[in-house]
């Protein structure tokens, strides 16, 4: 049995026009080099967005059908999903087993990006549940936990504690940061190797978004990583794209296969050396990598440049991005003599490019002036804010008006204070 591990499309990732086909082509590329197996694993944020535009849809279904249109060898045995909610017509093709990631979370009983797909017959939506298939009397038990906050994620996971079944296979998939593969800073791990549970032959992770296989203790731990760039950090450009085949005989064997069709990305950093000019030094740099190594597409190509502020003119960079387009998508930083200046930019960063940190926050400020409401029963704070993001405002005050011992309090302070 071949079993297809792909994860963090990030379809409609960027809307800037010369890489909005990016997320979609590299997916794409995944997809069909995955058809030849007999199941697809999806480990999240498929999507970019908890409300695609009709036209990232449009794009993201024709790549996600693909698998419809193989024929499957595997039967499916059991599940702790309701049957019902499992489609025929799913079962019928290649069968492709999915989680939500971060960034496709919403509220509770909100239907997300992934279960409406389940709804049309493309996959098998899992959240703390499992899956049994079978190929030639092997059986492989698929556990799968969709993503959740960080702060959650241990007590989430402790609470539906997956058990690996007998005579199986056993893989559970996560959409979290785990200790030491952390995403982002501002969201501090509750997971970590030790505390992962034990007896699964694979632990299988999506959201971080490069891959690594690492051995822990009787398991494998498999980080397929994201067939897209998504922010341009430097260690984006130390790990390849791609994702991750199993095949099951006696010792499950576990090959990364890379992407050939990907848009490329460096990161490099240029010291300013006094004998040569700037603009020297640049494009010496920029020639290493666009004539010199057999690119598919234009690069991505960020360039540090370390030095005094005053000798970097931005007319100048600005005439060599010109004189590089569409050869290479060129973005220079000049690294900043102040690090209290660099600490605050890197932090703006952060935040601005996840959204869902930023949610965080927010949820934190509702959660703050609740309780000053006195809003202190069993409260659900995250499933309010994500209610209130997703602008269901009715919804919300339906919530706060079944608390009516608090309702005049409603009434007479505002509800965020300014
Ligand atoms: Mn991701």
């Amino acid at each position: 049995m071949r079993i297809a591990i792909l994860s963090d499309f990030h379809f409609g990732v960027s809307s800037r026009l010369e890489l909005e086909e990016d997320s979609f082509e590299q997916a794409e590329e995944a997809m069909e080099k995955a058809l030849d197996s007999d199941l697809i694993l999806l480990i999240g944020d498929i999507f970019d967005s908890r409300f695609p535009k009709t036209s990232i849809w449009a794009k993201a279904i024709k790549i996600l059908v693909k698998p419809l249109l193989k024929e499957s060898n595997v039967k499916f045995l059991e599940s702790s999903k309701e049957l019902r909610k499992i489609s025929k017509r799913t079962l019928k093709h290649l069968p492709v087993i999915a989680i939500h990631g971060t960034h496709e979370r919403r509220a509770k009983d909100e239907i997300n990006v992934i279960q409406a797909l389940e709804n049309a017959g493309i996959l098998i939506h899992l959240h703390c549940q499992t899956i049994v298939f079978e190929k030639d009397g092997k059986r492989v038990a698929i556990h799968g936990m969709s993503g959740v906050p960080e702060r959650f994620a241990k007590d989430v996971l402790y609470s539906w504690n997956p058990k690996p079944m007998p005579n199986c296979f056993n893989i559970l998939l996560l959409h979290q940061s785990i200790e030491p593969y952390v995403y982002s800073p501002l969201e501090p791990p509750t997971l970590n190797l030790s505390n992962l549970p034990k007896g699964f032959d694979l632990i299988v992770d999506g959201h971080i978004h490069g891959h690594s296989i690492e051995k822990i203790d009787d398991s494998i731990l498999v980080i397929p990583g994201s067939t897209i760039v998504t922010q341009l950090e430097k260690n984006e450009a130390e790990t390849e794209k791609g994702f991750v085949k199993v095949e099951l005989n006696e010792k499950p064997k576990i090959d990364f296969i890379p992407l050939e069709r990907n848009r490329k990305f460096f990161y490099e950093e240029i010291k300013l050396e006094k004998k040569l000019s700037l603009r020297e030094q640049i494009e010496k740099k920029l020639k290493e990598i666009i004539y010199v190594k057999n690119l598919p597409k234009p690069p991505l190509i960020k360039l540090k440049i370390v030095g005094k502020e005053t000798e970097v003119s931005d007319q100048e960079l600005r005439y060599i991005e010109r004189k590089y387009s569409g050869k290479a998508l060129i973005g220079f930083v000049k690294e900043l003599e102040s690090p209290e200046i660099t600490q605050k930019i890197e932090f703006l960063r952060n935040l601005r490019e996840q959204k869902l940190s930023t949610e965080e926050i927010g949820l934190g400020l509702l959660k703050k002036n609740l309780e000053e409401l006195k809003f202190n029963s069993i409260f659900d704070y995250d499933n309010t804010f994500k209610l209130l993001s997703d602008g269901e405002i009715e919804k919300v005050f339906n919530i706060l008006l079944v608390e009516q011992s608090t309702l005049t309090q409603v009434l007479k302070k505002p509800l965020i204070e300014k």
